[in-house]
């Protein structure tokens, strides 16, 4: 028995070894305020000491969760190269295991390793979606394999926003490059929502009218409810300045899925419409101060989707579509991306508390809902962890027959054609986000 540990024990290398070790342990969720409270107080010191560990402890559990992938997607080339990455970023931290802390040399070394591991992830999402399609060119997927898929996919994008947020706040604060006015690494403080929303409109307007030639205008309204708790004494007949609604958040996470949202509204309002001359229906952004959320929800009358089809929205699987051979010619659609946007937005959200829904009405128009923590205290982060939970999770089918059904489940039946489901100028996305933030600085 005990000779039998002892081989064992030595045919692991040490890196399983480490990893074994480091996936024991539970990732530490911080929240808004801890974040913004560590920004402006920690020291570099204080960051590496938390980093060398919580780092590879995030990592670790990640990497354990791949084992529980069906067979058959762990062979996918794209897929075995995303875990080769993994292993290199986690091998990388090692490094840092026992290193002494106060040295400077030892700081900045690993701030550099911080940034060379942020770089060499910087495509994962895009090298997993092309595993998705590996997959479902080399065998047949069922619906269980489909489930695993999801689940896994929401964790592990989730685990990979979690560290690309931590190594963007360390680098941010003692790395090299200066730091936004009034920013806490990648937080503002005071996250002006409108502002956000104004932003992501413009620039997915500016898609929309450069595909289509036409695009719907937006009508904003904002209801703060704070303000009644707000003791400000109102003099009558003069005019009291509002406070614009603002949050404690990183603005791109927001920027983000509020640009997401607007490139779908625009893209359903427009093609509902195009056989009329008529006025588009402008889009509505509803933005509410609650005490606990604040919600922002855009309505459009884009036509809706039907009911059924609501989850192929975000479904990781179904979105992933082969690029369409004529892309890049001049009528073809803006390349379409990896159509993870959707799934991606509402781990956004998660992140810290939030959420993110849609509700349509099928024939008339779609509802999306944001939904973030108000306060920064109860905006924790939301983390994956590697568990006997999670390992039951993918053992479990996900077809139990305790109510009567003809179909099976509307999920695996695909009613209609991906080409479909054309999407706006996802690669333009960025320039634009890099134009935005050069006019930022150069205001
Ligand atoms: N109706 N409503 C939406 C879409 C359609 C919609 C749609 C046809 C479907 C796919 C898509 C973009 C739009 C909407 C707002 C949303 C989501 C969907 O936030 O009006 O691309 C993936």
């Amino acid at each position: 028995m005990k000779l039998n540990r002892v081989l064992l024990r030595q045919l692991k290398t040490i890196v399983e070894e480490r990893l074994e070790f480091y996936s024991k342990f539970n990732p530490s969720p911080l929240s808004m305020q801890q974040f913004t409270d560590f920004g402006r107080n920690a020291s570099n010191t204080d960051s590496f000491l938390f980093l060398r560990k919580e780092l590879p402890v995030r990592l670790a559990n990640i990497m354990k969760e791949f084992h529980l992938l069906p067979e058959n997607l762990l062979h996918m080339p794209s897929v075995c190269a995303v875990r080769e990455l993994y292993k290199q970023s986690f091998v990388d931290l090692l490094e840092y295991e026992k290193s002494k802390a106060g040295d400077s040399q030892t700081l900045d070394k690993f701030t550099e390793a911080l940034v060379r591991i942020r770089n060499r992830h910087s495509d994962v999402v895009m090298t997993m979606a092309r595993g998705m399609l590996e997959l479902k060119e080399a065998h047949q997927v069922n619906a269980n394999t489909e489930a695993n898929v999801q689940y896994f996919l929401d964790r592990f994008y989730m685990n990979r926003i979690s560290i690309r947020m931590l190594i963007n706040q360390h680098t941010i604060l003692f790395g090299e490059i200066p730091d936004v006015p009034n920013h806490i690494g990648c937080i503002d403080p005071h996250c002006d929502v409108v502002r956000v929303i104004e932003d992501a409109y413009s620039n997915a307007r500016f898609l929309c009218d450069q595909y289509y030639l036409a695009s719907p205008e937006l009508k904003i309204r904002c209801h703060n409810e704070w303000e009644k708790f707000t003791f400000t004494v109102k003099e009558p007949g003069k005019e009291v300045e509002k406070q614009p609604i603002s949050v404690v958040y990183v603005p791109s996470h927001l920027y983000h899925m509020l640009f997401e949202l607007f490139k779908n509204s625009m893209r359903a309002v427009v093609e509902h419409h195009d056989d009329t001359s008529e006025d588009l229906p402008p889009l509505e952004v509803l933005l509410v101060m609650g005490q606990e959320d604040l919600t922002v929800k855009l309505s459009d009358q884009g036509g809706g989707i039907p009911r059924s089809q609501m989850d192929l929205l975000f479904n990781y699987m179904y979105s992933t579509a082969p690029q369409p051979t004529t892309s890049g010619g001049l009528d073809s659609p803006p390349l379409a991306g990896y159509g993870y946007g959707l799934p991606l937005s509402r781990l956004y959200a998660r992140y810290f508390q939030g959420d993110l829904m849609l509700t349509s009405m099928e024939g008339y128009g779609t509802d999306a809902m944001i939904y973030l923590k108000a306060l920064s205290s109860e905006a924790a982060e939301l983390l994956p962890v590697y568990n006997k939970t999670c390992q039951r999770q993918y053992s479990t089918p996900v077809q139990t027959h305790d109510w009567s059904s003809q179909m099976h489940s509307a999920m695996f039946i695909r009613p209609f054609s991906t080409n479909s489901l054309k999407q706006l100028h996802v690669a333009q996305s960025k320039s634009l986000m890099a134009s935005a933030a050069k006019r930022e600085a150069a205001a």
